[in-house]
């Protein structure tokens, strides 16, 4: 098979990667493209052999024709180049250009903001509440790109402060949905086309609300819409499998927002 993913069902970035295979009708794991699981809890991105392709030990790693790619962004545009039907990404030079600028800010941002729940509710009560320090701190010098990460969440995971402040970064991207949307007269956030941009986000909205984050949206109906047809895709279903979501794979280990809040008040 040409096409093989190093992915964790669960990842958003690896979410990223199988939806863009959806929409271009390659749903199928086995049968469109092999699939290489990888257990994160067993901390199998940090094995030597895995190293080799991802030097940064993070999912997913795609590999095309003996190609290795990395980067679930770079992925997604290489994946449009490759298999140009249908287009993901506008023909026009200024409308690719603006469409980039979303992959950027949705990389830095709203990535970067979703790791902070994503961490405190549900990774580090699986991980690191019982590990005592120097286990934890052992842990983050094997990380070849999230050291200091670790080390400024704490074996606690992050604090209020933190929390709202990511919260804080995901309603500004809401309300930046909303207003392309609005701007551009949608359906889409590019307007008539559905591009990369939902691609990327899609995961990101899609764990908020797994965590019971969805009120940081309350109020934004066009972003509550955008996001009601994004669902109704039959990418997404194909993408979001029954067991890829936080929620439904980590049980015991997963805090709800409405779970946090009551153990640890914020
Ligand atoms: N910039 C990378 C980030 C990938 C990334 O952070 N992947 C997460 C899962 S979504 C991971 O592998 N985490 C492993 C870890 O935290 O040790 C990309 O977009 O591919």
């Amino acid at each position: 098979m040409a096409l093989e993913l190093y992915q964790t069902p669960s990842s958003t970035c690896s979410q990223k990667v199988r939806l863009a295979l959806a929409e271009k009708g390659l749903p199928q794991r086995g049968k469109d493209w092999l699939e290489h699981e990888l257990n994160l809890g067993k901390f199998e991105q940090l094995e030597p052999d895995y190293l080799k392709l991802n030097p940064n030990g993070v999912v997913p790693t795609l590999l095309h024709g003996g190609a290795v790619i990395i980067e679930s962004s770079v992925i997604l545009e290489y994946l449009d180049e490759v298999f140009p039907q249908p287009p993901l990404v506008p023909a026009d030079p200024v409308e690719r250009a603006r469409l980039r600028a979303w992959l950027r800010y949705g990389d830095e941002v709203p990535t970067a903001a979703v790791r902070v729940p994503s961490f405190t509710n549900v990774v580090v009560p699986m991980h690191f509440e019982n590990a005592d320090d120097e286990d934890f701190a052992r842990h983050a010098e094997r990380l070849p790109l999230r050291k200091q990460f670790y080390q400024r969440m704490t074996r606690q995971g992050f604090g209020a402060k933190d929390l709202e402040a990511a919260l804080g970064q995901i309603r500004q991207t809401c309300e930046r949905i909303e207003k392309a949307v609005g701007d551009r007269g949608g359906p889409w956030i590019m307007g008539e086309d559905y591009t990369l941009v939902e691609v990327q986000l899609t995961p990101l909205i899609d764990r908020m609300e797994d965590l019971g984050y969805a009120y940081v949206w309350e109020s934004l109906p066009k972003m509550e819409d955008w996001w009601a047809r994004i669902k109704a895709r039959p990418s997404y279903g194909q993408a979001f499998y029954p067991g890829s979501r936080m929620s439904q794979r980590y049980g015991k280990y997963f805090r709800s927002a409405a779970e946090l809040k009551e153990i640890r008040g914020f």
